[in-house]
């Protein structure tokens, strides 16, 4: 699944005009002005739904507008107010304006709602102006917005480039995610259900140093990560890759540290994989010695230790 994102165009209501109205009958001297005022415009509103888990739906309708307000008319009866326009999203979905890019919401909890776009005042009839005159009515705002939705995955899996995040994804999920014997394979985040947990694990582009400055894939999808409860550094343990494993553990909190410290403050398990490439257990000697961390050892591609890594996300998920 890639990363859910649409362009919307919104109009809110116009407000309804304010009536001109005046009234004489044979017994009065002078008119009476009794126009009532316009209804105003409907808002265009936002609303994060729990029940929705695409923005799907808006690749097919991309333009709303919600309806004017009524016009006032004779013997001040005003004209009704529009209902508002809601446009449901999933929760988790950013609201931008499209043309200046500015976030005006993060639509991060279900029911939690935007206002884009706001309807215009009604017109203010003649019975309600000094001079008898109408007021015309308020025009409803007009924006394009950009939608993107946040992957909300529970667990996020972090690595450098190559270090078989994919590979893992698919061993606990049987996502799909694509594998490749180069960096870079991965380009946005695939979401995988592991179903003995119910939790959504997701496969993150590779990591390199820079990431944060928006180097190698870009910081585009460490925002996804900011999302997860629990993130996987899953690490290259192998003889041949060229960072070494304590080292590559280092390049990873350093980029997440420089993206957003609080990061760190999530609850984290060390995996070392590729374990069917060691001859012997010294690298993972080391990497206890110089990290201070209990890696979970896996091999992505055998399967063996999975069971493992499986048992320590339920123990991180019950904290
Ligand atoms: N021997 C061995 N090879 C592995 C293991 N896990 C992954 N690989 C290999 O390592 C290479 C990279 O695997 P991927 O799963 O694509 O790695 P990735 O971290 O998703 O890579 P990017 O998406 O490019 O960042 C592939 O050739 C895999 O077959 C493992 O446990 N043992
Ligand atoms: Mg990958």
């Amino acid at each position: 699944m890639a990363i859910d994102q649409v362009r919307i165009w919104v109009k809110a209501g116009d407000g309804g005009r304010g009536c001109p109205s005046k009234y004489k009958n044979k017994y009065m001297r002078y008119p009476r002005f009794d126009g009532g005022c316009g209804g105003k415009g409907g808002d265009v509103v936002i609303q994060a739904d729990p029940s929705i888990n695409t923005l799907r739906h808006l690749h097919f309708r991309q333009h709303f507008k919600a309806d004017n307000g009524k016009h006032g008319s004779s013997n001040k009866r005003h004209g009704a107010n529009a209902e508002d326009l809601i446009i449901r999203v999933p929760v988790g979905t950013l609201v931008r304006d499209a043309l200046t890019g500015k976030l005006l919401k993060d639509l991060s909890s279900p029911g939690m709602k935007v206002v884009v776009a706001r309807g215009g005042k009604g017109g203010i009839g003649s019975a309600y102006t000094r001079d008898h005159s109408v007021v015309p009515p308020g025009e409803g705002q007009e924006r394009q917005l950009n939608l993107e939705l946040k992957v909300l995955a529970d667990v996020g899996i972090v690595g450098l480039p190559s270090s078989g995040k994919s590979t893992l994804l698919n061993a606990l999920t049987g996502a799909g995610s694509v594998v490749g014997a180069y960096p870079f394979t991965t380009k946005n985040p695939v979401l995988g259900m592991l179903a003995d947990l119910d939790v959504v694990i997701a496969d993150m582009p590779g990591i390199i140093e820079g990431a944060h400055k928006g180097k190698g894939l870009g910081d585009k999808f460490l925002r996804h990560i900011e999302r997860a409860r629990i993130l996987v550094y899953l690490i290259d343990a192998s003889p041949m890759t060229e960072i070494a494993a304590w080292d590559a553990y280092v390049i990873l909190l350093e980029e997440m540290r420089r993206y957003n410290p609080s990061i760190l403050e999530k609850s984290q398990i060390v995996v070392l994989n590729k374990i069917d490439l060691l001859e012997d257990y010294s690298i993972v000697d080391e990497f206890i010695a110089r990290t201070n961390q209990r890696p979970v050892l896996i091999s992505a591609r055998t399967g063996e230790g999975i069971d493992k890594l499986i048992d320590e996300i339920r123990n991180r998920l019950e904290e």
